[in-house]
Parts: structure tokens; sequence; C-alpha cells
């Protein structure tokens, strides 16, 4: 029984096979179970004889198939690691690198120029009430300047805010100018009713500029928006103010930059005009001011609000702005930054 049951367990193919061997050699019906069970009926001087010998062949058997088992646990785990195993020197799934948006570009271009003048950037909510959208800005409900910029009203007082310049009358509501004065800008999206055509879309983005203090001149802006012309264009690019109106401002400019392209007949981007409208202007109202609980007589600032895509179209000749929303992959490629 010895020899025959350590060959079997030495023969034995897997943990299957090991187990039936178990029950076999050693169950409750297996031959060693059996002697014991019959010791009974044996003369009492062999007993103890006969139930040494059988403890002994169980202990053998028992010790036998543990090792075989830890065996085949071994051999079962060097397979898994062998099946598992990587080959470090085969070539990777190349990964396509994203850049940021060019217009993500032109923003940041703009913010690291006005955080190096000691400027704070604020940002402010795209779902805005009517309160600081219009009414903090001049222009209470029923003003006929509402009209110049078309709204997607969510409830009659909740709106997709239209410009960035209600995140100037909270920042100004919230300023302590006994601590200094208030300069920040806002970078953001906005939204407009407009129809969208190679210059305007119904969604794009604006950076407001603010500044209040004492002594603030026409002249600080109009050195501001040159500084900001020079940055992102280049020394070449010409701008020119031209007197608007905004009910928020007083005087209000408006400030085109030379156009990229033209010089030719049939240009989309100015419509042959040769300038091409980038941002809104002027010293902010004092009816704005005392809103925001600030003594004109006392304080006083400009404000501006461009647009970072119209900024992105003259800077890199796109010539249609629906090209920035389009997200095909082979328009942003060309503007990925290197290195
Ligand atoms: C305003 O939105 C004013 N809040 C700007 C301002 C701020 C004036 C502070 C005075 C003081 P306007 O509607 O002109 O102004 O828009 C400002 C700029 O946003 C424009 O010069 C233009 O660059 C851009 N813009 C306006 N409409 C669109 C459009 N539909 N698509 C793309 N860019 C646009």
């Amino acid at each position: 029984l010895k020899h025959n049951g350590l060959k079997e367990i030495k023969a034995a193919e897997g943990m299957d096979a090991v187990k039936k061997i178990k029950v076999s050699l050693l169950g409750k019906k297996g031959p060693i179970t059996n002697v014991l069970r019959g010791m009974k009926d044996l003369a009492p001087e062999e007993r103890p004889q006969v139930g040494k010998m059988a403890n002994i062949l169980r202990d053998e058997l028992t010790k036998a198939i543990d090792a075989k088992t830890k065996e085949l646990e071994a051999a079962l785990l060097q397979q898994k690691l062998a099946s598992e195993a990587i080959d470090v020197t085969l070539p990777g799934t190349q990964v396509t690198e994203g850049n940021p948006h060019i217009i993500t570009q032109v923003i940041t271009q703009i913010e690291e120029l006005f955080l190096g003048m000691g400027f704070q950037v604020v940002d402010g909510p795209e779902i805005e009430e009517d309160h600081y959208n219009f009414e903090m800005l001049n222009l209470p409900k029923d003003h006929p300047a509402r009209d110049m910029q078309d709204t997607f009203y969510i409830t009659p007082n909740i709106l997709m805010r239209t410009q960035t310049s209600p995140v100037q009358a909270r920042t100004m509501e919230k300023h302590d100018f006994t601590k200094g004065p208030l300069k920040m800008i806002s970078p953001g999206k906005v939204y407009r009713r407009d129809n969208d055509d190679a210059t305007h879309s119904h969604q794009f983005h604006q950076v407001e500029g603010l500044v209040i203090d004492k002594h603030i001149t026409m002249a600080d802006l109009k050195g501001t928006l040159a500084l900001v012309a020079q940055t992102v264009f280049g020394a070449e690019r010409k701008i020119r103010l031209r007197p608007s109106y905004f009910p928020f401002t007083e005087p209000s400019c408006e400030v085109d930059v030379s156009c990229f392209k033209c010089g030719g007949a049939g240009c989309a981007v100015c419509k042959q005009t040769g300038w091409i409208e980038v941002l809104g202007a002027g010293m902010v109202h004092p009816n704005v001011l005392k809103m925001a609980g600030v003594d004109p007589e006392v304080y006083g600032g400009f404000a501006f609000g461009l647009g970072p895509d119209r900024f992105a179209m003259l800077k890199y000749g796109v010539d249609d702005i629906r090209q920035f929303y389009l997200n095909d992959v082979r328009f942003l490629k060309q503007f990925a930054q290197k290195g």
C-alpha cells in the first residue's frame, strides 16, 4: 500500500488528481481507515503493533501528498508569472499629446501681462443675474442699450452673461478701497444671440479689465491698451480708438487693430475696412461707481472688455471664428506650442 500510494502521488498530474488520491488513500472509505476500524477484531496483543504501523503509514502518505501539493502550486505560480510577463523591450503605443487651445493661449498671454503689472485675475459666473449683467452697469430694465447685446434668458432675472463686465460690478462691490486701488482682469466665456458669421459667434470669450483709483485718466487706459496690443500682436500692428457708447463708461471708445491680411478686395475678416474691432473701453461711469458703493468724487477709473477670439484670429491669421469651436484636431494641432 505504501509503495503504490507513493508511486501514485508522485505520478499525479494536477491538483485534482492529488485531491482524488488523498480521498482514496486517507478518506473515510480508504484502506488505512479500514485497518484502524478493524482493530477491534484483532487480538489485543496485535493491536498496538498494527495501530503504530497504520499511523506511520498515514503520516508518510500525508507528507507525500503535502509535498506534491506544494510542488504543483509552485509550478502553477511559475506558469502564471511566465504568462503575465511584460516584455519591456516591445515598442509602446503612441500617445497623442494635446495642446492648449489657441484661445487659451491668447488668454494666458494676456493674464501673464496683467499679473506682471500687479493685477488680480478674478473669475465670475457664466449664469448670471440680470442685476449684475445689466442693472449694476447702469442698464435698468427698460434701457434701450440692452438691445446691443441680444440675450439668452433663463428666467426673467437669470441669464447667460452677455459680457464679462458683471465681474467688475461684483469685484468693485466687495473691494476695500482703504487698502489700496482695485486692479483686476476677468477672462471667461460669454453668450449672445448673435448670428454666427466669420467674425461673430453666439458663444465667445472676453477679458474684462478694471482699474479704480484716485487720479486715473484716459491716458492710463490708452497706454494699457497699447501695451496689450503690442504684447499680443507685436509692435508692427496699429491700433485706433473710435468714440463709442457703452452705458457703463463715459467717455467710451472702441478699439480696432489693423487687419492682418487686408489690402486686397474680398477680405472677409475686416469687410475691407482694414480694421477689425477687438475691444470696447472707457472711463467708468459715475453711476456704476455709486451703485457699487464707491464715491465718484474721490475715485475714478477705466474699464475695457476685449475679445480673445478676435485677437486669436488676427494673431494667427484665422479667417473664420467658427474654426475655434469645431474641435477639428487638424486645425487645433497647428497651434501646438513647442517645448
Ligand atoms: C462689451 O461687451 C463691453 N462689455 C465691453 C466693455 C467693457 C466696454 C468695459 C467698456 C468697458 P462689445 O459688445 O463691443 O462690448 O464686445 C466687446 C468685444 O467682444 C468686441 O470688441 C469683440 O472683440 C468681442 N465680441 C463681441 N461680440 C462678439 C461675437 N459675437 N463674436 C466674437 N467676438 C465678439
